[in-house]
């Protein structure tokens, strides 16, 4: 007789009433198709963004100053209220919502084209006058929607639509640190650095965000959370380089920090 080695059992019929749901969209999440590239990061930003609020019970305070650049429709995915601004002047406009609705839970979302070139100005002089808001700052290092063109943020000898033998640092300068520099700012009581290229750093992304809103809620200040992000189109490599291209090349000039933690945010790390 042949060694018994599987013995047939019956179907497994699931037990609905025994299922548990343990991966949905957040609440702050529409139901829609973004238009994002296969591989970016954006979208994995906004769901991050997206149940911070839900977990901070925020959304329905909650509004979104959209950028112009790659998210220029970020309003249409968030299931709260949202606004578009003229290209960098999101920290204008969401200064002037939360002074006018303070109870109001108020975020830019920008690139680096919008706020570290554009929008220098007014992300400037809103972290001078330290206005109460967050701003999530999606730092690709390029011009995404316009086709790659060379940001301020671009890495030196980084080929680019508009540097085509690699960013020059004697002619087009050097990458530009704002985050860093707007920590310096004693109306910022939150500036940090993070990344989206592993798991682990998108856990600590959103943890980061989280502090962000928390210093809004609390009032005290400014809170400013740089994410190195992916554009693997106009890098023109894949979704997997583009994520080494961050981790080998981003990181080492862009190092991921905390720059600004006010007191009041230290004991919830
Ligand atoms: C006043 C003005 N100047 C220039 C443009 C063209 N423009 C649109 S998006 C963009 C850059 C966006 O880059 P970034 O902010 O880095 O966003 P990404 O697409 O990379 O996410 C530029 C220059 C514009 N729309 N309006
Ligand atoms: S062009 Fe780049 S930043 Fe824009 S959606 Fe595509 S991959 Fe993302
Ligand atoms: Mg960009």
């Amino acid at each position: 007789m042949l060694p018994q080695i599987f013995t047939p059992t019956a179907p497994v019929t699931p037990d609905l009433a025994e299922m548990r749901l343990v991966f949905d969209r957040p609440e702050s999440l529409r139901d829609a198709y973004t238009h994002y590239c296969p591989g970016c990061t954006h979208g994995i930003v906004h769901r991050l963004i997206a149940e911070v609020l839900d977990e901070l019970g925020v959304r329905e305070r909650a509004i979104i100053v959209a950028p112009v650049g790659c998210a220029v429709f970020a309003y249409e995915y968030f299931n709260i209220d949202g606004t578009e601004a003229a290209h960098g002047r999101a920290p204008a406009m969401a200064t002037g919502l939360k002074r006018v609705l303070p109870d109001k839970v108020v975020f830019t979302y920008q690139g680096d084209g919008d706020l570290a070139s554009i929008g220098t100005n007014e992300i400037i002089h809103a972290c001078v006058r330290g206005e109460n808001i967050t701003v999530i700052f999606v730092n690709n290092g390029v011009y995404g929607m316009t086709g790659g063109q060379m940001a301020p943020t671009t890495l030196a000898g980084q080929v680019t639509s508009t540097s085509p033998f690699g960013r020059d640092v004697r002619l087009q300068g050097h990458p530009f640190h704002i985050t860093e520099m707007l920590a310096t700012m004693p109306g910022v009581a939150y500036a940090v650095r993070r990344s989206m290229h592993s798991v682990a750093e998108i856990r600590k992304t959103k943890k980061a965000i989280e502090l962000a809103f928390q210093a809004q809620l609390k009032g005290l200040g400014l809170g400013i959370v740089e994410v190195l992000s992916t554009c693997p189109t106009n890098w023109g490599i894949d979704p997997p380089k583009a994520l080494d291209f961050i981790k080998d090349h981003m990181v080492p000039v862009y190092p991921l920090d905390d720059f600004k933690v006010h007191e009041e945010l230290r004991q919830r790390k």
